[in-house]
């Protein structure tokens, strides 16, 4: 939020954050549900702890930004302005899915928003956004691309080919790593050296900050700063300190047998919702009929997808690879 804007415009920016969280935490719930029912077929990863990172850094973009996901990417999907109908098509292998249904949740696109895709490879979704970066530019558009991935992908070699390139060429690109402090049950702390991701982009000259994930306030101005300055040819990376509160996948239950009672309780306390209601004073009846609006919307989604038909046969190798 501007310095300049006026208290009505703080509020509905405020009421949207919300209103993004709570649809993105009520899909994943009810796509979890489909899943454990056999609904959905393929794997999924649900960011249920983590929603203030997808909403409150894509708010703060333009509508022709570009984002780039990891495998646990469903909220910025959302957040990007992908229909939950397709989306759920897409995870349900439903003709009305945004990649035809043959992708699943870990290759989900919607180019017509600007979302460029989910990736299931650790570390995919970075040296791809520093192409499509640059290929922008060099197209003369006016656009951030983002690449979201988890602190699982920070000693992957290709990060730092990409800070690398980022950096010796200018590019509006902007990195979101979304530390949630675990690799499936390794912790970041066992397979990280040093102080971490946002010292190492640093040491390439990159624009760095470590920012309170839960808070979608906090995660809104960081990225709005850090986007203007990749718009001008500063490229930045974001470390969101974050933690989901569910499992890696199926097969593990909420806290695990790597994580403490105790830790997932203290995170459980700093639940994105709670922490944006409590910072901003949000009514309860306002936030209740914000629940019941994304339970209404999310119901009215997967039904759409449950009624339409798998993807024709003779479809079955079209736009898997180009157009
Ligand atoms: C290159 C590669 N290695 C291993 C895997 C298996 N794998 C899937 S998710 C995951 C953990 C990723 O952790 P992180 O990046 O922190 O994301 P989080 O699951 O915590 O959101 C691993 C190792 C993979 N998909 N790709
Ligand atoms: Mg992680």
């Amino acid at each position: 939020m501007s310095t300049t804007s006026t208290t009505a415009e703080r509020e509905a920016v405020v009421l949207g954050l919300y209103r993004q969280m709570a649809r993105i935490r009520r899909f994943e719930e009810v796509a979890y549900r489909a899943y454990e029912t056999g609904e959905v077929t393929g794997t999924i990863h649900a960011s249920i702890g983590q929603e203030a990172v997808a909403a409150g850094a894509i708010a703060a973009l333009r509508p022709d930004d570009l984002v780039f996901t990891h495998h646990r990417g469903h909220g910025h999907a959302l957040a990007k302005g992908v229909d939950p109908a397709r989306l759920f098509g897409e995870l349900m292998g439903r003709s009305n899915g945004v990649s035809g249904g043959k992708g699943g949740s870990m290759h989900a696109t919607d180019v017509a928003v600007g979302f460029l895709g989910s990736y299931a490879v650790v570390g995919g979704s970075i040296p791809l956004a520093v192409g499509v970066a640059l290929a922008a530019r060099r197209r003369g558009q006016d656009v951030v691309t983002v690449a979201f991935f988890g602190d699982g992908a920070v000693n992957q070699g290709i990060l730092y080919e990409s800070f690398n390139l980022a950096q010796i060429w200018s590019l509006p690109v902007l990195f979101v790593c979304e530390n949630n402090g675990y690799a499936i049950s390794v912790p970041s702390g066992y397979s990280t050296a040093g102080s971490g991701v946002t010292e190492r982009a640093r040491a390439f000259g990159l624009q760095a900050r470590t920012v309170d994930g839960q808070s979608a306030v906090e995660m809104h101005a960081a990225t709005s700063e850090l986007a203007q300055l990749a718009r001008d040819g500063q490229p930045g990376l974001l470390e969101a300190i974050t933690y989901r509160l569910v499992g890696h996948s199926r097969g593990d239950p909420a806290h695990g047998l790597y994580r403490t009672q105790e830790e997932w309780d203290s995170w459980s306390e700093r639940d994105p919702l709670s922490v944006h209601a409590r910072a901003h004073a949000l009514d309860d009846a306002v936030r209740e009929q914000i629940h019941q609006e994304a339970r209404e919307q999310m119901d009215a989604a997967l039904q759409t997808a449950r009624d339409a038909p798998p993807p024709a046969p003779e479809e079955a190798t079209s736009e898997v690879w180009g157009p």
